[in-house]
């Protein structure tokens, strides 16, 4: 099935509160709320009204915000938290339990059977209240799939506008997440969401795989941040989409992810891993000879990203010893220095030899072509 609608449920303000370093204000959480929603997520989740009395007022405080995304908040199932949640003044409830027998055994002690019948009174409470309504199932992966599919097809009966795959711990691949989604599409009529955590390194694919299984709502974190290494992250999303399809995200404003992701890390006080997707320092940066060469020539010879679509800049290495003449060359255009390829070579065996006996740097690579334009305009 190829990708079409989907809408993004941004959850930094829920999910990523549960990050270990993560302590928002409520300023933060508007400034957050503010960026996300000009960057065009369709919603944002917020932390329970229920977690304490501030997070009560900012659930309040945000949903009358006037922001163009559809305001969520995020509680347990049973009637008391959803009516809280309901107060709050959100446009919708993402109301999750546990299924697996780890979370029944050990969390809530409830059967399938009482799991089915609170399902059934919450969703139709908040259906009565017209807010927007998910039912959502914590550890999806490790329950039965006929005891979700019994559930889910229940609350589908009732109208809720959307149930949930929640890859609690980590623990699925694509193809499993790929099997989940497009069974749960075959059998029920409402929307389908994935959250996927991170801990083995398969959130985005995941998040992507339920895409192509008919998907309908992914969630996300700016940098990933949640419980433990945390969730998909929303620039991660967006660059497996766009390298896809560029069209798939052009709904959103691409330029602000650097800024989303440098306001979070800056307040999680984390740094922005080197590798990061889209905002990683050397995502565009690009360095080997026969990298550079063509890269200068087409950028999408390397490039499934377009920096440019992102407000970036690549940036081509030349300070080493894997450099090449067309790098050298592209570095003394920069300059504004004209040099000959003859000249353009030795200048990059000299780079190299210089960088075999010991690190260079730009400042180094530079003062060698303002010494080489110099020496060629004494010569003509
Ligand atoms: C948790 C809950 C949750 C909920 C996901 C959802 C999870 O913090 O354990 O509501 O879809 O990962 O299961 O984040
Ligand atoms: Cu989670």
């Amino acid at each position: 099935m190829s990708i079409q609608n989907y809408s993004i449920i941004e959850s930094t303000l829920r999910e990523g509160e549960q990050f270990v370093n993560a302590f928002f204000s409520i300023e933060e959480k508007i400034q957050i709320a503010t960026l996300l929603d000009a960057f065009g997520v369709e919603y944002l989740e917020l932390t329970s009204p229920l977690a304490s009395p501030q997070s009560a007022k900012d659930c309040t405080t945000i949903a009358r915000l006037g922001l163009n995304a559809r305001i969520l908040t995020h509680t347990r199932c049973n009637l008391e938290d959803a009516k809280r949640a309901v107060d709050c003044g959100v446009d919708g409830v993402d109301v999750v339990i546990g299924t697996s027998s780890f979370l029944r055994e050990f969390s809530h002690g409830m059967s399938i059977e009482q799991i089915l019948d609170l399902a059934q009174e919450v969703v139709a409470y908040l259906l009565s209240q017209n807010v927007e309504t998910r039912f959502s199932t914590e550890d999806s992966l490790r329950s039965d799939f006929a005891d979700i599919l019994e559930i889910y097809k229940a609350v589908d009966a009732l109208g809720v506008h959307r149930v949930g795959v929640a890859d609690t711990v980590g623990v699925g691949t694509p193809r499993q997440i790929y099997e989940i989604v497009s069974t749960l599409r075959q059998n029920i009529g409402c929307d389908i969401e994935f959250h996927g955590h991170n801990d083995s390194g398969c959130a985005i694919a995941n998040a992507y795989a339920a895409l192509e299984a008919g998907a309908t709502h992914i969630d996300t974190s700016i940098l990933g941040i949640g419980e433990r290494n945390g969730i998909t992250p929303l620039g991660g999303l967006v660059a497996r989409l766009y390298a896809t399809d560029p069209a798939l995200v052009k709904k959103y404003n691409l330029p602000l992810i650097r800024k989303l992701d440098q306001t979070v890390a800056r307040l999680v006080q984390v740094d922005i891993p080197f590798n990061n997707y889209i905002t990683g320092f050397a995502s565009f940066t690009h360095k080997a000879g026969i990298h550079a060469k063509a890269v200068l020539n087409n950028p999408s010879t390397y490039e499934i990203l377009n920096p440019e679509d992102f407000g970036l800049t690549r940036y081509v290495h030349v300070a080493h010893r894997l450099t090449g003449w067309n790098a050298v060359k592209s570095r003394a255009d920069q300059l504004g220095l004209i040099l000959d390829k003859e000249q353009l070579k030795r200048l990059a065996e000299q780079i190299k030899l210089m960088a075999d006996n010991g690190r260079i740097t730009l400042d180094d690579v530079d003062s060698y072509l303002y010494e080489a334009a110099e020496r060629q305009a004494a010569i003509i």
